[in-house]
C-alpha cells in the first residue's frame, strides 16, 4: 500500500514524550503507565470502525467483530466489579458522570456532590461545569478537624435538601470511602446513589478498597487512572437502569465509540482481574503510605494527616507560606518530577495558583518502585523545594531523579511503530 512515510514531526516528538516519561518521576495521581497490550489495542485496526449502537444493534454494517470485543469488555468489566451490566462506550469520566445524569435526573433536579476545594471534580456539581450549570448542586465536603468526608454534614444536608442523586467519590481525598454508609444516607433521604470510582476503580479491581457496586445503583470510573487501561471511562449500573444509562450514552451524548479504546479497556480489565494486579493496588497503597511519611518526616503537612489510597494532598501553608502550589509544580517539574498544584481544604487561593500539590503513586508503582524508593522521591522533593531558587541545586535534583528512573524505567527500549 502507498502508505505517506512516517511523519517524523510526530514521530520526532512521540520519541521526546518517550524519554520524558523514561527518564523523570511521574507523580500525577491520575496517570499510570499502560501495559503493551493496552497499547497495542489502543493502536489496532478497530480504530477504523463506525459502530454506532451496542453489540446486535448497530446502524453501520461490518460490526461482526466490534460486537465480539464491545461484548468481551463489558463481560470482563461485570465479572471484574460484580456487576448486572456495564456501558463500556464513554469516551471519558466527564461523560460516563453527563450520562448518568441525564439518565437519572431532570435538569433542575437537586444533587448531592463533594465541593471541588474538599477533593470533588469539576462533573460533581462546579457552577463552571455542565453539571453546576443544569442541575441544582449542593456540596458537601471535609470535616475542618480531620479533614475526612464530614457524613454527619452529608446527612444533614441530604434530609433538608432531598437530593434525587447522591454523589460520592473524589479526585483529590486521600482516604478510603466506606460505601456503606453512604447507602444508608441515600436509603434515609430517598436518593439514589452513585458512586464516581475514577481514581480508585484499580485499588477495588485488586481488592485493596471496598467495592462500591453492591451498595450504589450506579458506578462511573475512567479507565487510564489507577486501573491502568486505555484513556476513557465506563459505567456500571443495577439492570434497572441499564436501558436508560445506554440510552443517554448513545444516542443522548455519543456518536459512535471509539472502538480501539473498547478493545484496549478488554486487555485492561483482564490484566485487572488477576493476583499481579491485587499485589500492584496493595503496593500503589504502600508506597502512598511510604511515601507520605517520609514527606512528614521533611517538614510537609498532609491533608488528613497521611493516606489511604494512592495519593496524598501536601498543604504548603505550613512548609512555606510563600510557596504556592502553582510554583512548587514548575520547580519540580525543573527537577524531573512531575506532579500538580491541587488547592486543599478551604484554601485561601484560586485553583489556578493553590497552596497545595496532588502527589499520586500509581504510575511509580507500575515501573516497580518501592517503599525505599519513596524515601528517595520525598527527598528530592524536599531539596529541590528547600532550594528553589538555586538553578544548579535545583538541576542537581533532576540529574537524580533521572538516575533513580534509570533503575526501573517504564518503557525501555520503545520506539513509536508504523
Ligand atoms: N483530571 C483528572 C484528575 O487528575 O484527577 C480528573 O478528571
Amino acid at each position: 500500500m502507498p502508505w505517506p512515510a512516517a511523519d517524523e514531526a510526530v514521530f520526532d516528538l512521540i520519541r521526546q514524550e518517550i524519554h520524558r516519561q523514561n527518564t523523570t518521576i511521574q507523580l500525577i495521581a491520575s496517570e499510570n503507565f499502560a501495559s503493551p497490550a493496552v497499547m497495542a489495542a489502543t493502536g489496532s485496526v478497530f480504530t477504523n470502525k463506525y459502530s454506532e449502537g451496542y453489540p446486535g444493534r448497530r446502524y453501520y454494517g461490518g460490526n461482526m467483530v466490534v460486537d465480539k470485543i464491545e461484548d468481551l469488555a463489558r463481560d470482563r468489566v461485570c465479572a471484574l466489579f460484580g456487576a448486572d451490566h456495564a456501558n463500556v462506550q464513554p469516551h471519558a469520566g466527564a461523560i460516563a458522570n453527563m450520562a448518568v445524569y441525564q439518565a437519572l435526573l431532570e435538569p433542575g433536579d437537586t444533587v448531592l456532590g463533594m465541593s471541588l476545594d474538599h477533593g470533588g471534580h469539576l462533573t460533581h456539581g462546579s457552577p463552571v461545569n455542565f453539571s453546576g450549570l443544569l442541575y441544582r448542586f449542593v456540596s458537601y465536603g471535609v470535616t475542618p478537624s480531620d479533614e475526612r468526608i464530614d457524613l454527619e454534614q452529608l446527612r444533614d444536608l441530604a434530609l433538608v435538601h432531598r437530593p434525587k442523586l447522591i454523589v460520592a467519590g473524589a479526585t483529590a481525598y486521600p482516604r478510603l470511602i466506606q460505601p456503606e454508609p453512604l447507602r444508608e444516607i441515600a436509603d434515609e433521604a430517598g436518593a439514589l446513589l452513585m458512586f464516581d470510582a475514577a481514581h480508585i476503580a484499580g485499588l477495588i479491581a485488586g481488592g485493596a478498597h471496598p467495592n462500591p457496586v453492591p451498595f450504589a445503583d450506579v458506578v462511573t470510573f475512567t479507565t487510564h487512572k489507577t486501573l491502568r487501561g486505555p484513556r476513557g471511562g465506563a459505567i456500571l449500573c443495577r439492570s434497572e437502569h441499564a436501558k436508560a444509562i445506554d440510552k443517554a450514552i448513545f444516542p443522548g451524548l455519543q456518536g459512535g465509540p471509539i472502538d480501539n479504546a473498547v478493545a484496549a479497556k478488554a486487555a485492561a480489565f483482564a490484566e485487572a482481574a488477576t493476583d499481579e494486579f491485587a499485589d500492584y493496588a496493595a503496593r500503589i497503597v504502600s508506597n502512598a503510605r511510604a511515601l507520605a511519611s517520609a514527606l512528614a518526616e521533611h517538614g510537609f503537612r498532609l491533608v488528613s494527616g497521611g493516606t489511604d489510597n494512592h495519593l496524598l494532598l501536601l498543604d504548603l501553608q505550613t512548609f512555606d507560606p510563600d510557596l504556592t502550589g502553582k510554583e512548587a509544580q514548575a520547580v519540580l517539574d525543573a527537577a524531573g518530577i512531575s506532579l500538580n498544584k491541587n488547592t486543599v481544604p478551604d484554601d485561601p487561593r484560586s485553583p489556578f495558583v493553590t497552596s497545595g500539590v496532588r502527589i499520586g503513586t500509581p504510575a511509580v508503582t507500575t515501573q516497580g518502585m518501592d517503599t525505599d524508593d519513596m524515601q528517595t522521591i520525598a527527598e528530592l522533593i524536599s531539596r529541590a523545594l528547600r532550594n528553589r531558587s538555586d538553578d544548579t541545586a535545583v538541576a542537581a535534583v533532576k540529574a537524580d531523579a533521572e538516575q533513580l528512573c534509570a533503575t526501573k524505567p517504564p518503557y525501555l527500549g520503545l520506539e513509536p511503530q508504523l
